[in-house]
């Protein structure tokens, strides 16, 4: 049988949705939590333990073999718990809403990690009232009405989604007012907020 070691910090950040691949699968794996903020990290990575993330982490040990860069991992586990559609359409597909999720992060945290104080808040205000609206609408427009938002089974599409509606960002009125007008975004994250309501409800609670 396969083996799954999944080393990261604990938190949920870069190691979550692979974590959420498994607990929805069912799929055993070794969830490695290294102490945030970094204690025991500096150590591990001079003994070159995370040399294929290039000293960094998340990384995924599959049966010995060890692989690094969050997004190789979630599509390597999506591949193999089924989570990456049923054909090469469905792949491209569920690949494509993935990058549509992380151009919209990237988009925040170009903001979140750039600034600092009264100008961080103001401009973290600014994104989501004039342009996290717009990005989501866009993104609802290529979703179809189902709560799948690829082919006919949950993806690694539908838990991107998740977390970009329901996870990422700090809940406010501001930003429920932003998904005001996507639904089928919301039925996507619902579906999976439900199917993996044990794991959400048990993983260790941590800052991001
Ligand atoms: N592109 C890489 C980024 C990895 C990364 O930046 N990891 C951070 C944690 S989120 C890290 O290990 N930082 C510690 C360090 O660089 O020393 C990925 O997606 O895996």
């Amino acid at each position: 049988m396969a083996t799954y070691k999944l080393t990261y910090f604990n938190l949920r950040g870069l190691a979550e949705i692979t974590r959420i691949m498994f607990n929805i699968a069912k799929v055993p794996f070794e969830d490695i939590r290294l102490e945030y903020p970094p204690k025991e990290f500096a150590e591990l990575k001079a003994a070159g333990k995370f040399a294929a993330n290039l000293n960094r982490v998340p990384i995924l040990d599959y049966n010995g073999v060890q692989i690094g860069q969050s997004k190789a991992i979630e599509r390597f586990v999506a591949k193999k718990l089924g989570f990456m559609g049923t054909n090469d359409i469905e792949e491209a597909q569920v690949d494509m809403m993935c990058e549509h999720v992380r151009d919209i992060r990237i988009k925040y945290n170009e903001i979140r990690f750039n600034k600092s104080g009264e100008e961080l808040e103001a401009a973290k205000k600014n994104f989501i009232v004039n342009d996290l609206g717009v990005w989501l609408e866009k993104l609802e427009n290529v979703v179809p009405n189902s709560i799948y938002s690829v082919g006919d089974k949950l993806s690694l599409a539908d838990i991107n989604i998740y977390l970009l509606i329901l996870d990422f960002f700090t809940p406010s009125e501001e930003v429920e007012k932003a998904k005001e007008n996507c639904p089928k975004l919301k039925a996507i994250a619902n579906n999976v907020a439900e199917v993996a309501k044990d794991w959400l409800a048990s993983r260790p609670v941590t800052m991001f």
